[in-house]
């Protein structure tokens, strides 16, 4: 089988037509207003709200600035119990606001924090709970909602991946106190950089909104201590041209998965992550994940790869759990943590975006397969 001349990456932005960009530009221009929720700002947060389907939304200029100022728009002290396997992004939030993250297992089918051991993470410093929808994968929202209202816990949800996710068709974003969606370029929905939160509380919005603006209320009052969390009006004319475009981009993301899913069936050792019947997907990611059966392992079908130019990736190894900055909390012991223990090591994306071909999917499976020992 012969490498692919092109490097394969794991994923490609989405890439509007220049035209229409030029265009949103030359609106931008001519208005002289480039940020401080200018009228872009406000176009787009108005269309996010309504295909998102939330109550209330604030944009930031990125993710991660979003779930800094979500721990802080709650108060949240302490100790805050999450998910060791994520992206960086998400235990570092509770860092950013001396909060000690409390790492708590996930269970072996969703990859989401496992709720029949949340409770065991609960101490007196305890004030939340940070989950992530891994993968789009929606978190165990029920459980975890009863487990916080019988201790008083508030709930955040790091969405990142998860933008257009519904569970029996109820919107993503609805859950817990607040959830946090990222625009970066690598995300189906994208603004370059960029991000929201969402949340069911009126109150949140003027909270949100002063604390991702330097807490200035008006000219003369400054009301608290916020930071720059705004996103610019080039990045939410780029939000708003491609809003017009993420219903395609589902489609083709769709017809790669089903494919992927048709010709990787039946091969013993590999499985592919699988999201349930009740779950609208949000396309993010294509999951498989390799075990011993396979006779290659994970690693080294990773680095196959890239001899055939197709660049996979291993999200999310290492555990956060295994960072040196975290790995000295009691609750990094890998006793605490079997299942994402060996869930990180099987693990491995697929390339998943628009323009790949169902050709290039289908060469991609073909190099899998012979791979397998
Ligand atoms: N919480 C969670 C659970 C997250 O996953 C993330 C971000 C956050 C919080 C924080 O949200 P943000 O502050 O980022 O909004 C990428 C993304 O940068 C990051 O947003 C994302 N999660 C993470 C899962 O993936 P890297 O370090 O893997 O990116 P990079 O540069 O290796 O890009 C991946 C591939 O994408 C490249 O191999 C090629 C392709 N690519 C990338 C870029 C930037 C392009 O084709 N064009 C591009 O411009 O983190």
């Amino acid at each position: 089988m012969k490498p692919f001349e092109n490097p394969i990456y794991v994923t490609r932005p989405l890439l509007a037509d220049l035209a229409d960009v030029n265009q949103e530009l030359e609106e931008i221009w001519e208005s002289q207003w480039l940020t401080n929720m200018g009228a872009k700002h406000q176009k787009l947060e108005a269309e996010l709200k309504k295909v998102l389907r939330v109550p209330g939304i604030s944009l930031f200029n990125n993710g991660e600035i979003a779930l800094i100022v979500s721990i802080q728009s709650l108060r949240l002290l302490g100790e805050v119990i999450t998910t060791p396997f994520t992206f960086p992004g998400t235990p570092h939030v509770l860092a950013w606001n001396n909060i000690t993250p409390v790492f708590c297992d996930i269970d072996e089918d969703t990859l989401t924090l496992d709720p029949e051991k949340i409770e065991n993470s609960i101490t007196a410093k305890t004030t939340g709970i940070l989950a992530v929808h891994v993968y789009g994968m929606p978190c165990h929202v029920n459980e975890i909602q009863q487990i916080a209202d019988r201790y008083g816990l508030r709930v955040v949800y790091d969405a990142a991946h998860a933008f257009g996710a519904e569970i029996d068709g109820v919107p993503i974003g609805v859950f817990g106190d607040i959830s946090m969606f990222s625009f970066h370029a690598t995300k189906l929905f994208h603004t370059v950089e960029g991000g929201a939160l969402t949340f069911n509380s009126p109150h949140l919005k003027q909270r949100i909104d002063l604390l991702k603006n330097f807490g200035i209320k008006n000219e003369e009052e400054v009301v608290l201590p916020g930071i720059n969390g705004k996103m610019n009006e080039l990045q939410a004319a780029l939000g708003l041209i491609n809003l017009k475009l993420i219903d395609a981009e589902r489609e083709k993301r769709q017809k790669i998965v089903d494919a992927y899913t048709q010709r990787l069936a039946g091969i013993p050792g590999l499985r592919v992550f699988e999201i349930p019947a009740n779950v609208r997907r949000s396309y993010q990611y294509f999951v498989i994940r390799i075990g011993e059966e396979f006779g290659c392992s994970r690693d080294d079908v990773y680095t196959e790869f890239k001899k055939y130019n197709v660049f996979t990736r291993k999200y999310f190894y290492p555990l956060c759990s295994d960072y040196s900055c975290y790995r000295q909390l009691p609750s990094s012991a890998p006793e605490n943590l079997p299942v994402a223990h060996k869930i990180v090591r099987e693990v491995l994306c697929l390339p998943l975006y628009g323009n790949l071909t169902l050709d290039d999917v289908e060469r991609i499976c073909d190099i899998l397969k012979s791979f397998k020992k």
